[in-house]
């Protein structure tokens, strides 16, 4: 039980990467906001929510919607975290999208709605629980989900990875404000874990053979591969650890021959 008694929030948690830290962060004792964008992602969120209060006695999972590209729904999220918990003490910015195209096809919309949710989203998610976080003085945690696309290039990815490399920037700029309130903000880089993100992908074999090659490991990673990652730094074991980068990744960064 590292985080008894915290408040946590993690972006887009309905499904994915997102639900496994919402779980690992509720197994560890803390209660969990369940973000999602949409009504139609409400029935994952909310079973989010009961596999949170199944696995865990006493946990608790409180489901919010608010797509994380619009200032005025993160505000009003914030806010009601703010009247129900009356603040908190780790964010994890995890939603994310990534519609693999080629890099000739990518137009301005496209190009816009990617940064909107994964780079403007997270700036806006910081800005706010920074502002509780700062107001309460008792320190806290934002945790970035970046990926090993902020190193390495992709031929349908010239929209995303950008993204992910402007989150270990943003995160860095971040360390420098909040840690003289205490608060630590640092990256995880995943390498590729099967989720709904990239599932068309991956039913091509070609792709999934070269992208389990790539790895020293093997294997393609699954979500609760990320998870001790993201309880490291959110945790007291990395109270001196801020602005830095974890590659999650079974070793694709470091592989050449
Ligand atoms: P996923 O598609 O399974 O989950 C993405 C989640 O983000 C969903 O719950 C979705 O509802 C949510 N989301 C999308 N748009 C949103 C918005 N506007 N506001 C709020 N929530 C929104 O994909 P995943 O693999 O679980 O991805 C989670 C994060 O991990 C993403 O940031 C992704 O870039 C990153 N990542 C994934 C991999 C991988 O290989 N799966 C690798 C590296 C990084
Ligand atoms: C990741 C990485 C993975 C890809 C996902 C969509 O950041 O590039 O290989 O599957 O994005």
């Amino acid at each position: 039980m590292m985080l008894e008694g915290k408040r946590a929030l993690v972006t887009g948690s309905s499904r994915g990467i997102g639900r496994a830290l919402a779980l690992a962060l509720a197994r560890e004792g803390a209660r969990v906001v369940i973000n999602y964008p949409t009504v139609e992602e409400e029935p994952a969120a909310g079973e989010v929510r009961r596999a949170i209060e199944a696995v865990v006695a006493g946990g608790e999972g409180l489901p919010l919607r608010a797509d994380v590209s619009r200032q005025d729904e993160v505000r009003r999220m914030f806010a009601r975290v703010d009247e129900t918990w009356g603040g908190l003490d780790i964010l994890v910015n995890n939603a994310g999208i990534c519609p693999m195209t080629a890099f000739l096809d990518i137009d301005e919309a496209l190009w816009d709605r990617v940064h909107g949710v994964n780079l403007k989203g997270a700036f806006l998610c910081a800005q706010e629980a920074a502002r509780l976080m700062i107001r309460d003085g008792s320190g806290g945690r934002i945790v970035s989900i970046s990926s090993i696309s902020a190193y390495k290039g992709g031929s349908v990815q010239a929209h995303y990875g950008p993204t992910k490399g402007g989150l270990i920037s943003l995160m860095a700029s971040l360390a420098v404000s909040l840690g003289p309130h205490g608060v630590t903000c640092n990256s995880v880089l995943p390498g590729t874990i099967e989720t709904d993100i990239n599932r068309d992908y991956l039913a091509t074999p070609a792709n999934r053979r070269d992208l389990e090659g790539q790895t020293c490991l093997g294997r393609l990673g699954e979500p609760d591969d990320v998870t001790g990652a993201v309880l490291f730094f959110a945790s007291d074991l990395a109270r001196y650890v801020t602005g830095a980068t974890l590659l999650v990744d079974g070793g694709e960064f470091v592989k050449h021959l």
